[in-house]
């Protein structure tokens, strides 16, 4: 007899507590020995995820209740990482839902929820945090039917159970405030409501590969669900290829999930997900069937990606210095390995030698494929993120966005004049009464590149956006470019403190003394609109006369520290990010002074000719 198994996700907006919950029900399942130290987020397992507290890669785990194998993938909740979330839905047969008590529905859920309902899948709804002493569950709990009707949900749909979780100390309610001391209320909820995986373990063998993963013991990982049949090791089954080829091969290990562990297994059977080692050339959608009677899965299809990013080869005169992979080969290569695992990129040649279109979801998504580059020992530069434009029979549209602001009343009239710029409509304002108002815009998504930290800037750090793609729009023409020019080194050598303090005045820095600098690099940001070339290295001249009151008056202020995020948010059409281990540079495109196109007019020439 077959162990009985439920498939489930978990999905919600970024932080309302999906990995924190996945902690907990680990530690109440009994995997761990009574003694065992658990780290926080032990499912945020790699180095980005740990450094910056988010999810990015949907994970695998599973635990046991009772007699049932609960099979958990735990899902980013940060829009840009959304494909994974696509894709892990297609690993399950139900989902928990889990809203922040306080907060309530944010766009991310709704866009994890639209997914959700559309896959069929079976939703219990977790009202987290309700520890919080802002937590108003009955309120969100009614915002969340509104979100269901909003969605055409069925009226199946709408008849999901509803639990109370407090996820940091692992203790589920049926009933705000009832006894429970627990998680069982969810298990049980889990077994009682999601449906068993459909699919006969003795049919015909149909499995789909949904996600990639890599292990120091065994090599490439395919992980994947088993649809219909049994697949044993040591035989020879057919891999359907997303180009319809078919190639036999044999399977020689198998793995299920047990906790933070993978377990050997002779057979896997339909229902469960599956790890299996040491097939060669395996991709994420492909099919693994019967090789006498081949019957693939449908590929899994996502949505497109609406951001790119042009990707190109250092060219600064300190190219090489830092890195170990530096050609346009390396960097070909390292794109086409993201490719096979991170299945909501794209990457097109342009006609460019030495560069590449990449595409994205958003910011962070390509953000973090540069950090992880560069730790990997990359150098690259990458451009001005740019939103992307279709044209559709005749018309040229663009991505639209739902934008939803949250800030303190008294930057009411800024956020408004800042959106008003970047083409964003007001849609709808709500005052919880709580001091902070609730915005929500209707905006190009092309409105929302660098909106975040500027944003940020304007209402002293107290705004939360959060946004959500909404379709597509008529193009809606030119957008207002960055407002400021750079302060430009006009040569060569080391940044002196003398010179940065007779520059300062002009703008912000970003560099401070003591930094080696070319010309073209980008040495602060101007506070008037156009460029100005400044000579950061310039000393003070000797004299003979000693003024202490002249030494005094050096006072720097200290440059502001552009992060990877912070460069590429802050960027224009005719300036790059260089990238390379140890160093992020703003630079121009054309370095020569004398070469540089000067006005905006000129500008936009010719980033228009050259890509
Ligand atoms: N007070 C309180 N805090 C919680 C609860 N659950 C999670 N948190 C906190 O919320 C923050 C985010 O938790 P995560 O578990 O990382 O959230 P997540 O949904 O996995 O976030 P992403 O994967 O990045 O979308 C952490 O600081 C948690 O400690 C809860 O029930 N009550
Ligand atoms: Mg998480």
């Amino acid at each position: 007899m077959t162990t009985p198994v439920r498939n489930i996700a978990i999905i919600a907006h970024v932080d309302h507590g999906k990995t924190t919950l996945v902690d907990a029900m680990l530690r109440q399942s009994g995997i761990f020995r009574e003694n065992q130290e658990l780290i926080t987020r032990v499912m945020d397992s790699n180095d980005l995820e740990r450094e910056r507290g988010i999810t990015i890669l949907a994970k695998n785990t599973a635990i046991t209740y009772r007699d049932t194998k609960i099979n958990i993938v735990d899902t980013p909740g940060h829009s840009d990482f959304g494909g994974e979330v696509e894709r892990a839905l297609r690993m399950v047969d139900g989902v928990l839902v889990l809203v922040d008590a306080s907060e309530g529905p944010l766009p991310q859920t709704r866009y994890v929820l639209q997914k959700a309902l559309a896959a069929k899948l079976q939703p219990i709804m977790v009202l987290n945090k309700i520890d919080r002493p802002d937590a108003r569950p009955a309120a969100v709990l009614d915002e969340i039917y509104d979100l269901f009707i909003d969605l055409d949900a069925t009226e199946d749909q709408l008849d999901f159970p509803v639990l109370y979780t407090n996820a940091k100390t692992g203790v589920a309610h049926r009933k705000v405030g009832d006894d429970s001391t627990t998680l069982q209320p969810l298990f049980e909820q889990i077994v009682t409501s999601i449906p068993p995986p459909a699919g006969d373990p003795a049919g015909v063998l149909q499995i789909q590969v949904t996600n990639l993963d890599y292990s120091d013991f065994l090599g490439r990982l395919a992980i994947a669900r088993v649809f219909q049949g049994t697949l044993k090791r040591g035989t020879e089954v057919a891999i359907s290829k997303l180009d319809g080829t078919i190639q036999p091969t044999k399977i020689t290990k198998l793995f299920t999930f047990r906790g933070l562990d993978r377990d050997e297994a002779e057979q896997v059977a339909a229902g469960d997900i599956v790890a299996i080692a040491g097939v060669e050339g395996i991709q994420i959608g492909e099919s693994i069937t019967d090789l006498a009677n081949p019957a693939p899965l449908e590929p899994l299809l996502i949505d497109e990606p609406t951001l790119t990013m042009v990707f190109t080869i250092n060219t600064s005169p300190f190219a090489g210095r830092e890195g170990q992979y530096v050609t346009s080969r390396d960097l070909r290569a390292r794109l086409e390995k993201e490719l096979l695992t991170n299945v909501s990129l794209r990457v097109e040649d342009f006609g460019a030698t030495d560069a590449f279109r990449v595409l994205g979801r958003g910011e962070l998504q390509l953000a973090i494929l540069i950090e992880t580059m560069r730790r990997e020992g990359y150098e690259l530069m990458v451009g001005k993120p740019e939103i992307v434009v279709r044209t559709e029979n005749g018309r040229r549209i663009e991505p639209l966005e739902l934008l939803i602001v949250d800030c303190p009343e008294s930057f009411i009239g800024i956020v408004m004049e800042l959106l008003g710029s970047r083409r964003g409509e007001m849609k709808k304002m709500v005052n919880h009464h709580s001091g902070r108002v609730r915005m929500e815009f209707s905006i190009p998504s092309r409105g929302l590149i660098g909106l975040r930290s500027q944003l940020l800037t304007d209402t002293r750090g107290t705004a939360l956006i959060h946004s959500l793609l909404e379709g597509w729009t008529d193009y809606a023409g030119d957008m207002a470019m960055r407002p400021t020019g750079a302060l430009v080194c006009d040569r060569a050598g080391v940044s002196v403190a003398y010179a940065i303090w007779g520059i300062q005045e002009r703008g912000e820095m970003f560099v401070g003394p003591g930094v080696e600098v070319y010309e073209g690099m980008i040495a602060g940001e101007n506070a008037r609109e156009d460029d100005m070339n400044v000579n950061i290295t310039k000393e003070k001249k000797q004299t003979n006369m000693r003024s202490s009151s002249a030494d005094e008056a050096i006072r720097l202020i200290p440059p502001r520290d552009m992060t990877l995020e912070k460069a590429i948010e802050f960027i224009a059409d005719d300036e790059y990010v260089e990238v390379t281990p140890k160093s992020i540079r703003l630079r121009k495109k054309v370095l020569d002074a004398k070469k540089r196109p000067k006005r905006w007019q000129e500008i936009r020439a010719s980033v228009d000719a050259s890509s």
